[in-house]
Protein backbone atom coordinates (compact mmCIF):
# COMPACT_ATOMS: atom_id res chain seq x y z
CA UNK A 1 0.00 0.00 0.00
CA UNK A 2 1.25 3.48 -0.70
CA UNK A 3 2.75 4.81 2.87
CA UNK A 4 1.49 8.27 2.29
CA UNK A 5 -2.03 6.94 1.87
CA UNK A 6 -1.47 4.30 4.57
CA UNK A 7 -0.27 7.21 6.93
CA UNK A 8 -3.24 9.34 6.32
CA UNK A 9 -5.77 5.71 6.86
CA UNK A 10 -3.96 5.59 9.92
CA UNK A 11 -4.67 9.10 11.14
CA UNK A 12 -8.62 8.24 10.20
CA UNK A 13 -8.32 5.27 12.09
CA UNK A 14 -7.38 7.60 15.53
CA UNK A 15 -9.83 9.84 14.70
CA UNK A 16 -12.99 7.19 13.64
CA UNK A 17 -11.89 5.88 17.88
CA UNK A 18 -11.64 8.96 19.17
CA UNK A 19 -15.54 10.15 17.57
CA UNK A 20 -16.82 7.00 19.37
CA UNK A 21 -14.95 7.78 22.99
CA UNK A 22 -16.38 10.99 22.61
CA UNK A 23 -19.44 9.78 21.77
CA UNK A 24 -19.73 7.16 24.61
CA UNK A 25 -19.03 10.49 26.98
CA UNK A 26 -21.70 12.13 25.72
CA UNK A 27 -24.36 9.20 25.80
CA UNK A 28 -22.88 8.70 29.07
CA UNK A 29 -23.25 11.91 30.65
CA UNK A 30 -26.92 12.14 29.01
CA UNK A 31 -27.36 9.16 30.79
CA UNK A 32 -26.58 9.90 34.16
CA UNK A 33 -28.56 13.38 33.37
CA UNK A 34 -31.73 11.39 32.87
CA UNK A 35 -31.87 12.43 29.30
CA UNK A 36 -32.06 8.91 28.16
CA UNK A 37 -33.51 8.81 24.27
CA UNK A 38 -30.65 11.03 23.78
CA UNK A 39 -28.18 8.43 25.51
CA UNK A 40 -29.52 6.27 23.28
CA UNK A 41 -29.00 7.74 20.24
CA UNK A 42 -25.72 8.88 21.36
CA UNK A 43 -24.71 4.77 22.42
CA UNK A 44 -25.71 3.80 18.74
CA UNK A 45 -23.71 6.52 17.28
CA UNK A 46 -20.84 5.52 19.32
CA UNK A 47 -21.30 1.96 17.19
CA UNK A 48 -21.44 3.34 14.40
CA UNK A 49 -18.27 5.09 14.74
CA UNK A 50 -16.13 2.32 16.15
CA UNK A 51 -17.91 0.53 13.00
CA UNK A 52 -16.12 3.25 10.44
CA UNK A 53 -12.62 2.66 13.10
CA UNK A 54 -13.06 -1.39 12.27
CA UNK A 55 -14.14 -0.54 8.38
CA UNK A 56 -10.74 1.43 8.07
CA UNK A 57 -9.04 -1.17 10.16
CA UNK A 58 -9.82 -3.83 7.56
CA UNK A 59 -9.27 -2.44 4.49
CA UNK A 60 -5.74 -0.81 5.51
CA UNK A 61 -4.72 -4.84 6.48
CA UNK A 62 -6.36 -6.37 3.92
CA UNK A 63 -4.62 -3.83 1.07
CA UNK A 64 -1.08 -5.18 2.33
CA UNK A 65 -0.61 -2.25 4.83
CA UNK A 66 -0.42 -2.13 8.67
CA UNK A 67 -3.72 -0.83 10.64
CA UNK A 68 -2.26 0.96 14.04
CA UNK A 69 -4.25 0.47 16.70
CA UNK A 70 -4.51 3.94 18.43
CA UNK A 71 -4.07 5.28 22.37
CA UNK A 72 -7.37 7.60 22.93
CA UNK A 73 -7.19 10.60 25.28
CA UNK A 74 -10.01 11.01 27.56
CA UNK A 75 -12.80 12.89 25.87
CA UNK A 76 -14.29 15.84 27.53
CA UNK A 77 -17.26 14.40 29.96
CA UNK A 78 -19.06 17.47 31.27
CA UNK A 79 -21.53 19.55 29.31
CA UNK A 80 -23.44 22.77 30.14
CA UNK A 81 -26.52 21.33 28.74
CA UNK A 82 -27.94 19.58 25.51
CA UNK A 83 -27.50 22.42 23.33
CA UNK A 84 -23.79 22.58 24.41
CA UNK A 85 -23.30 19.09 23.81
CA UNK A 86 -24.83 19.01 20.24
CA UNK A 87 -23.06 21.72 19.18
CA UNK A 88 -19.53 20.35 20.33
CA UNK A 89 -20.58 17.10 17.90
CA UNK A 90 -21.67 19.13 15.23
CA UNK A 91 -18.65 20.87 15.22
CA UNK A 92 -16.69 17.27 15.83
CA UNK A 93 -18.67 16.29 12.78
CA UNK A 94 -17.20 19.20 10.43
CA UNK A 95 -13.53 18.39 11.49
CA UNK A 96 -13.94 14.79 10.90
CA UNK A 97 -15.52 15.71 6.80
CA UNK A 98 -12.55 18.23 6.56
CA UNK A 99 -10.17 15.06 7.11
CA UNK A 100 -12.03 12.45 5.22
CA UNK A 101 -11.08 15.28 2.33
CA UNK A 102 -8.08 15.30 3.03
CA UNK A 103 -7.67 11.67 2.82
CA UNK A 104 -9.86 12.06 -0.62
CA UNK A 105 -6.98 14.09 -1.76
CA UNK A 106 -4.54 12.58 -0.72
CA UNK A 107 -5.52 9.41 -2.85
CA UNK A 108 -5.95 11.23 -6.21
CA UNK A 109 -2.30 12.46 -5.44
CA UNK A 110 -1.13 9.14 -4.97
CA UNK A 111 -3.19 8.12 -8.03
CA UNK A 112 -4.72 5.53 -5.33
CA UNK A 113 -7.85 4.54 -7.42
CA UNK A 114 -9.07 1.93 -5.20
CA UNK A 115 -8.73 3.67 -1.94
CA UNK A 116 -10.38 6.67 -3.37
CA UNK A 117 -13.25 4.67 -4.68
CA UNK A 118 -13.24 3.10 -1.05
CA UNK A 119 -13.29 6.75 0.81
CA UNK A 120 -16.33 7.05 -1.35
CA UNK A 121 -18.84 5.71 1.38
CA UNK A 122 -17.21 7.95 4.14
CA UNK A 123 -17.61 11.27 2.00
CA UNK A 124 -20.97 10.11 1.96
CA UNK A 125 -21.72 9.01 5.64
CA UNK A 126 -20.14 12.15 6.60
CA UNK A 127 -22.65 14.12 4.50
CA UNK A 128 -25.29 12.42 6.29
CA UNK A 129 -24.34 13.01 9.97
CA UNK A 130 -23.22 16.48 9.27
CA UNK A 131 -26.95 16.62 8.34
CA UNK A 132 -28.45 14.88 10.96
CA UNK A 133 -26.63 16.88 13.35
CA UNK A 134 -27.13 20.43 12.06
CA UNK A 135 -31.44 19.40 12.13
CA UNK A 136 -30.64 18.67 15.88
CA UNK A 137 -28.95 22.15 16.83
CA UNK A 138 -31.72 23.89 14.66
CA UNK A 139 -34.11 22.33 17.42
CA UNK A 140 -32.28 22.45 20.18
CA UNK A 141 -31.98 26.20 19.20
CA UNK A 142 -35.78 26.98 19.15
CA UNK A 143 -36.77 24.75 21.81
CA UNK A 144 -34.00 27.37 23.81
CA UNK A 145 -34.89 26.18 28.04
CA UNK A 146 -38.26 25.29 27.41
CA UNK A 147 -38.75 22.23 29.28
CA UNK A 148 -41.71 20.32 28.56
CA UNK A 149 -39.54 21.17 24.26
CA UNK A 150 -36.84 19.07 25.80
CA UNK A 151 -39.16 16.51 27.28
CA UNK A 152 -40.17 15.88 23.95
CA UNK A 153 -37.08 16.28 21.93
CA UNK A 154 -35.37 13.76 24.08
CA UNK A 155 -38.71 11.18 23.28
CA UNK A 156 -38.44 12.09 19.69
CA UNK A 157 -34.53 11.84 19.14
CA UNK A 158 -34.84 8.47 20.19
CA UNK A 159 -36.68 7.79 17.21
CA UNK A 160 -34.21 9.75 14.73
CA UNK A 161 -32.14 7.36 12.47
CA UNK A 162 -28.42 7.29 12.56
CA UNK A 163 -27.55 4.97 9.81
CA UNK A 164 -26.64 2.52 12.68
CA UNK A 165 -30.24 1.53 13.23
CA UNK A 166 -31.35 2.25 9.82
CA UNK A 167 -32.62 -0.53 7.92
CA UNK A 168 -30.43 -1.68 5.24
CA UNK A 169 -31.10 -1.79 1.65
FE1 LIG B 1 -17.23 8.34 11.28
O1 LIG B 1 -18.73 9.20 10.85
FE2 LIG B 1 -18.89 10.91 11.58
O2 LIG B 1 -17.46 11.18 12.50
Amino acid sequence: MNSKVEEILNRQIAAEASSSQLYLSMASWAECHGINGTAKFLYLHSDEEREHMLKLVRFVNERGGTAIIPAIDSPKSDFDSLRQLFVLLLEHEIKVTEMINEVVHVCLQEKDYTTHNFMQWFVAEQLEEEALAREIVDKLNMIGDDKGGLYLFDRDIEMMQTSANAPQN
